[in-house]
């Protein structure tokens, strides 16, 4: 009995044992959950910023001088100009942080403002080292990469930079780089002329830890010259180009050197982070985002979901995302391989469209542009050039353009030259591209449609099998809108069908007849109501003049799913004004505009349908049909006249459009 007891007593310690240990186990997960709501309140709920777009678009930057435009707040002076007021006040701008200028500074850091077209009286004050945060994904910072890794120079071009900036660009690349990897820093400068960047900037290189050396252009040739300069004297296996306004953060050059290493056709790039030209305060962008081209070549950020094409592993969050183009500022690339690929188009003057022909020709030719999310760089975003621009900002931007689109773009040059401001099918005339021509010979590259099949499939571009012009409206008595009705009419077996290829194929037809009847003064096209480029998210739609202007906004492109875009990515979108089941009744009598341009998404509510015996442009989905009415503006509530979908009758004329072709290609 005894032996009984002693056992029981031992179950029955063991049973309270048991019981405390599982107490104990849910007090700590209690705790672990606490702890982890609380670490995810601190983060941030709002999702972080998209990038700001690099302001490309020459015709509406306001090109500020250094000296000149006097305005209240006085001219500059060579002072002014020359000056350098780098006054470092410890823990000023740590871990990213806004500085905040003291009231008694306010004036004369908007005086100081247009000089550099940021706030330079912030800079000034943050020290060369200050600390950023470390704005990997737990993933990206666990990824371990091989010790023998390439080595790399990076290589800075600068024109007149201020030398705070400057100078933490060159103090982040060279505390936050492995120091075995780091071969060298190279800086190039573009004919700057502050007398700071002289002799000070020469001693100032002397003693960094990294050998770095500077090169100088001659006279202002611009980034391509420049860059091509300091990749001649790199003896890195990498060439890494910054610019001379970045603050690289922790871990930033591994990733990019280990694509490399992994593959040398790879051009990789950071995510490029923002640097406020206000306040210098460090924000970390989302790490999806990919970039493509406008209509005008404009490089563009894009944030809709794509396939990670470059890893094994299908869910790998550390693995770099293909880009159908590259900003151009921030890549790295193996320095053999930059060669064997034609380097740069050295006749490309001062700054814009490298990155263009850069982003086609590395596609076309085999290479693959990718951005790595694992890597994270800080960059100063300006809204506008501070810099002179020597041969006139869009002339220069122009003839860059004109050489990329005439050596790769194919038949779709001609596009880009008949609508974009400043081009013109003359360009072509005026660029000699043999040597590039030669290149792209050499290398075998893919044609232009290739890369927008496979590279770009998402692409907004005009293609064989898409319409591409302006729908018109055909209520009116005008001449296009008559003829284009009758022979709608009378097409045999258009009852039968809604594909869109037929009816473009249709149309092809008598594309010439149509749009030399076009009277830009009587009819009236399907146009954002705001006539303004509709990039940010929501822009209704009306009916209003058809221009003749290349950059108008009437210009639609029509896929033969029935996606209707228009330049910068935007897709006429169905967007019922109420969520939930009620929405389709909503919109049988629709009062507010429920029709919107948006980020194209490859979504039902962006699918139409074409009927060409009544002329109707359906929402495929909800089978309503586009019309114009007075209605409620959604975004701001006043009474106008907008495009929406109500119920389809096909009697009533203001339903009924016409799809006028336009010229894209010879
Ligand atoms: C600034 O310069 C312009 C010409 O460059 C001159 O007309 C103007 O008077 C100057 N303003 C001041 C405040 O000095
Ligand atoms: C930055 O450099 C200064 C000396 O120039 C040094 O005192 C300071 O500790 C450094 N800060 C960091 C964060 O490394
Ligand atoms: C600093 O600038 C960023 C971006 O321009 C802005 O979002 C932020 O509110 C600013 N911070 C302060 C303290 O002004
Ligand atoms: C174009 O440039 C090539 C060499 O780059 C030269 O041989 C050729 O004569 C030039 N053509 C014209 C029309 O100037
Ligand atoms: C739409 O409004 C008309 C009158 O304006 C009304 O007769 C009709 O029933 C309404 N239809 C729906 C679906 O609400
Ligand atoms: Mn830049």
């Amino acid at each position: 009995m005894g032996l009984r007891f002693q056992q029981l007593k031992k179950l029955w310690l063991l049973y309270l044992f048991l019981l405390f240990f599982a107490f104990f186990m849910f007090a700590i997960s209690i705790n672990l959950y606490v702890s982890s709501i609380q670490n995810s309140d601190a983060q941030p709920r709002h999702p972080k910023p998209p990038p700001k777009r690099r302001s490309l678009w020459p015709y509406k930057n306001i090109v500020a001088h250094y000296i000149g435009k006097g305005d209240i707040f006085g001219n500059m002076t060579a002072d002014d100009y020359n000056i350098n007021q780098f006054e470092p006040k410890q823990g000023e701008g740590a871990d990213g942080r806004p500085v905040i200028i003291p009231p008694r500074d306010r004036f004369r850091m908007q005086r100081f403002f247009k000089l550099n077209s940021f706030n330079i009286l912030a800079s000034d004050r943050i020290p060369l080292n200050r600390t950023l945060k470390d704005y990997r994904t737990t993933e990206c910072r666990d990824k371990r990469y091989a010790n023998k890794l390439p080595t790399t120079s990076v290589i800075i071009v600068f024109h007149n930079e201020a030398w705070s900036v400057l100078l933490r660009t060159i103090t982040s690349v060279i505390n936050r780089s492995p120091r075995h990897l780091l071969k060298e820093v190279i800086l190039v400068d573009d004919a700057s002329d502050r007398s700071f960047l002289k002799r000070q900037l020469e001693a100032y290189i002397q003693v960094l830890a990294v050998p770095t050396r500077l090169y100088r252009m001659k006279e202002r040739s611009g980034l391509v010259p420049a860059r091509l300069l300091g990749a001649q004297h790199a003896r890195g296996d990498v060439l890494t180009f910054l610019d001379a306004h970045c603050e690289c953060s922790r871990g930033w050059l591994e990733p990019l050197l280990a694509r490399i290493q992994e593959s040398r056709k790879v051009v990789i790039c950071p995510v490029i982070d923002i640097i406020s030209d206000d306040n210098f305060s460090y924000t970390k962008t989302f790490e999806n985002h990919w970039g493509a081209f406008n209509w005008q070549l404009s490089f563009r950020w894009f944030s809709t979901n794509r396939k990670r094409q470059a890893s094994a592993k299908p869910k790998d969050s550390t693995a770099p995302t293909a880009t159908p183009g590259m900003a151009g500022g921030l890549f790295a690339i193996d320095r053999e391989y930059f060669y064997e690929m034609g380097a740069y188009d050295s006749e490309m003057r001062i700054w814009g469209g490298e990155n263009v022909e850069m982003s086609f020709r590395i596609w076309q030719c085999g290479g693959r542009i990718e951005i790595s999310p694992c890597s994270h760089v800080g960059h100063i975003f300006r809204s506008s050039t501070p810099y002179t621009f020597p041969g006139g900002m869009s002339e220069v931007l122009t003839a860059n353009l004109a050489r990329a689109a005439t050596v790769w773009m194919d038949d779709w040059q001609y596009f880009v030259m008949l609508y974009t401001a400043g081009l013109s099918l003359g360009a072509r005339d005026k660029v000699n591209v043999t040597e590039r021509l030669a290149l792209r010979e050499k290398l075998q590259c893919k044609p232009f449609a290739w890369y927008l099949e496979n590279i770009w499939p998402e692409h907004f571009f005009p293609a064989p099998d898409r319409f591409f012009g302006k729908i018109i409206w055909l209520d009116g008595e005008t001449e296009c809108a008559q003829a284009y009705s009758n022979y709608m009419k009378n097409l045999p077996g258009r009852a039968l069908s809604r594909e869109w290829k037929r009816a473009f194929d249709e149309i092809e037809n008598k594309a010439e007849e149509f749009m030399s009847l076009i009277d830009l003064e009587r009819d009236k096209c399907l146009r954002p109501l705001n006539n303004e480029t509709p990039r940010t998210s929501l822009h209704p739609l009306t009916v209003g003049d058809c221009t003749s202007h290349s950059q108008s906004m009437d210009m639609f492109v029509i896929t033969p799913r029935g996606q209707i875009m228009t330049n910068e990515n935007v897709c006429l979108t169905y967007r019922p004004p109420k969520q939930g089941s009620l929405k389709l009744l909503v919109s049988r009598n629709a009062t507010t505009s429920n029709v919107m341009l948006m980020q194209c998404a490859i979504e039902t509510s962006q699918l139409w349908t074409y009927d060409m015996d009544t002329q109707q442009i359906s929402h495929r989905e909800s089978k309503l049909c586009l019309t114009l009415k007075s209605a409620t503006n959604a975004r701001t509530q006043k009474t106008e006249k907008v495009v929406l979908i109500t119920d389809c009758n096909f009697k009533d004329i203001t339903q009924k459009w016409g799809l006028i072709p336009l010229p894209w290609r010879m």
